[in-house]
């Protein structure tokens, strides 16, 4: 790759996210250009590549990955169709940024962290996005310096204002738990060893027949506890809130007080929508540094080890939400790749 050059981009997945990306490689961030766009739909595809000189417009992922200035690959399609994407991504050892999750389950996973190894090198970043959130990343920095000493608890809140008609009982778990669990590993640095899921009675608010909210609790190898309200039908707003009780003080972060104002006798903010907006900059930062690292030759960032921990947790998570109790994780032993 000549790294005087932008880095081509296959984008696979033309739906929000994808699109959403494809207007921040094109608009927003450096070093890069859309050169191809894949959807199953392809007047989508076609509409989304149509603003960009150049880049060109297909349904099938490996045609895009195979069209001309495609330097690396950009996942965003549903998380059913990652393997297949990933393993031919790897066979033409180019790299790759997947958006979570790597895949929908551990067995799959790891057939991807197969791949990879077999290939000899690291390829795959996975899109756990708060990784580069400012507030996150000011929390991990604050946990990692050692000023609050060990960190006991974490509390976790994470709000939507409404659910897609898609979404399920255990999608609360594999969707937007999912996050919390990479953060979770990251923030603390430990694996999680057990999931717990509680279910307070269906909010009236939610679809007929959707657990929402739950309230899940995952142990971790360090001893700690962390804990996650997850209510995807709350009507309010967009809210990810986190918590870390250490021993020797607390740290919060995503209050949204960004700015109160003081009116006719009552003080207040607004509240973001959704994730698009409440984590914009992480989203754009994710992407810079992931352009940044692949034209200097380098992977960064969560990877597939990481990837494979979250599936094989909220598999474990989905057992203790349909089940009950108090569910054991069983991850595989860390590959040297990854350690
Ligand atoms: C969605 O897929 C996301 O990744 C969002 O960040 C999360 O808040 C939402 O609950 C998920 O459905």
């Amino acid at each position: 790759m000549n790294r005087r050059e932008p880095l081509g981009i296959a984008v696979i997945g033309a739906g929000r996210m994808g699109a959403d990306h494809v207007r921040r490689i094109d608009r927003t961030i450096g070093g890069a250009r859309v050169a191809a766009v894949a959807d199953v739909d392809a007047a989508r595809a076609e509409a989304v590549a149509a603003d960009i000189e150049g880049c060109t417009a297909h349904t099938d992922p490996a045609a895009a990955m195979a069209a001309p200035g495609v330097d690396a690959v950009l996942v965003a399609s549903p998380g059913p169709a990652h393997e297949a994407t990933l393993l031919a991504a790897i066979e033409h050892d180019l790299p790759v940024l997947c958006e979570k999750p790597l895949t929908p389950d551990a067995a799959s996973a790891l057939r991807v962290m197969e791949a990879e190894q077999a290939l000899g090198h690291r390829r795959v970043q996975v899109g756990f996005m708060r990784r580069y959130d400012a507030e996150y990343v000011r929390l991990k920095a604050l946990l990692d310096s050692g000023q609050l000493g060990r960190p006991l608890m974490l509390h976790n809140r994470h709000r939507n204002v409404a659910s897609p008609p898609f979404f399920t009982s255990s999608m609360l778990i594999t969707d937007s738990v999912a996050h919390e669990v990479d953060a979770t590993r990251w923030l603390l640095g430990h694996e999680i060893t057990a999931v717990t899921v509680l279910r307070p009675a269906a909010s009236a608010g939610a679809p007929e027949g959707l657990r929402d909210p739950q309230f899940v609790v995952l142990e971790t190898d360090g001893g700690a506890l962390s804990d996650v309200e997850i209510f995807v039908n709350c009507g309010f707003g967009y809210q990810v809130q986190a918590e870390a009780v250490c021993e020797r003080g607390t740290a919060r972060i995503g209050d949204g007080h960004a700015l109160v104002t003081n009116m006719a006798g009552r003080w207040g903010g607004t509240i973001t929508q959704d994730w698009s907006e409440r984590f914009a900059q992480a989203y754009d930062d994710e992407v810079r540094a992931w352009v940044d690292s692949t034209r200097r030759g380098e992977v960064t960032g969560p990877g597939v080890w990481d990837g494979y921990a979250a599936a094989a947790v909220c598999e474990a998570g989905v057992r203790a939400l349909e089940n009950g109790g108090r569910v054991e994780v069983d991850l595989v032993d860390r590959p040297a790749l990854y350690r």
